[in-house]
């Protein structure tokens, strides 16, 4: 008899005891990393988000790796990670609403100007002449207009703002301007009011959001990053910030998670800092994701959402 393919989780207790229990339930056989002694040989599939370095490379019968993210930056910075075994990313509806949820909010509170009527709030203030800019005069940029990026746009296009959206190749979304590529990128940024970093991370995107970037935003531009800490230049964001090039920034992502307690970040007045919780995957449509994944496998069928790992996204 054939036997079942056997899973191996790698994620921090807290999340490997969410995920464990419906994945035991699906008909697989599971083994816990650092809980449950297992073989590697007898690994067929691993689910994980940043599994510990080495750990893919030492699993010498892998048939599929998925993660437990959209974000594949985890895996793919291992340099030993074997580039033959297919990755799967985590496509997901909910997760992509949740992150809309967390753009518009931030989106909304900066173009609303917020934080200000809050601080009048505080000192009795009747503050009335701190208008917003009109909503459809105000150019809302994200940078990478994939899954998560394309549904953003298009819930910030419904409000009436004017939103453009950058990727690698051209788009075609109602009501969305399209720009496509490194030459087109400076033209972005120039009609960038409200900058959205929405891109996966990868040797291309590493460091993209510094001080080079911000100085081709109009002056005064607002800065969201939902994607990933190592998109962003810490120190030349506080420089913009307090140089007036940048109003400010909601941070979800960081350089270091946990974001140090040093770090000049968490006590700036003009930067909302969130720990990375812009939105957090569903443990049922993961699993979902994951058991559907590797029936598709063991069936020979073509599986969605293989990352191509040279692109690294
Ligand atoms: P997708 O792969 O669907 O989209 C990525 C987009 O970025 C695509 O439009 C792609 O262009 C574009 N892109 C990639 N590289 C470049 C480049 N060098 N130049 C221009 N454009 C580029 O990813 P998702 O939308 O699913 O996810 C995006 C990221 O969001 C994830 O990688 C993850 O890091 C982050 N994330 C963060 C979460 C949080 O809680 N903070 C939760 C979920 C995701 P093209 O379409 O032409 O290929
Ligand atoms: C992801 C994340 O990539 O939660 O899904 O960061």
């Amino acid at each position: 008899m054939k036997r079942r393919p056997r899973l191996l989780l790698s994620a921090p207790a807290y999340w490997a005891n969410i995920w464990a229990e419906p994945l035991e339930r699906g008909g697989i056989d599971l083994s816990v990393y650092g809980r449950d002694s297992f073989r590697p040989e007898e690994i067929d599939y691993a689910l994980s988000f940043r599994p510990p370095p080495g750990l893919i490379k030492s699993l010498p019968n892998l048939k599929a790796v998925f993660s437990l993210g959209a974000g594949v930056d985890g895996f793919l910075v291992d340099s030993d990670y074997p580039k033959h075994v297919p990755l799967v990313r985590f496509v997901d509806d909910t997760l992509s609403r949740e992150m809309a949820t967390y753009v518009v909010l931030h989106v909304l509170l900066f173009h609303r100007n917020q934080r200000a009527l809050d601080d009048a709030q505080r000192k009795g203030i009747w503050l009335q002449s701190m208008l917003p800019r009109r909503t459809e005069e105000t150019r809302v940029a994200i940078l990478g207009l994939g899954e998560i990026g394309t549904l953003c746009a298009e819930r910030l296009r419904d409000f009436g703002f004017a939103v453009s959206g950058w990727s690698r190749s051209r788009k075609r979304v109602e009501g969305i301007k399209s720009f496509a590529g490194k030459s087109e990128l400076g033209a972005f940024l120039a009609q960038s009011d409200i900058l959205i970093c929405l891109l996966p991370l990868t040797r291309e995107t590493k460091g993209i959001l510094n001080a080079k970037m911000f100085e081709q935003l109009p002056k005064g531009a607002f800065l969201i990053n939902a994607a990933r800490g190592g998109h962003q230049v810490e120190r030349d964001i506080v420089a913009a910030i307090d140089s007036g090039q940048l109003a400010g920034a909601a941070l979800d992502v960081f350089e270091t998670e946990p974001l140090p307690d040093s770090s000049p970040l968490w006590k700036h007045p003009k930067i909302t800092v969130t720990p990375h919780i812009a939105a957090i995957s569903d443990p049922t449509a993961s699993v979902r994701t994951v058991l559907d994944g590797i029936a598709r496998f063991e069936r020979g069928e073509p599986v969605p959402n293989v990352v191509d790992i040279e692109r690294g996204y």
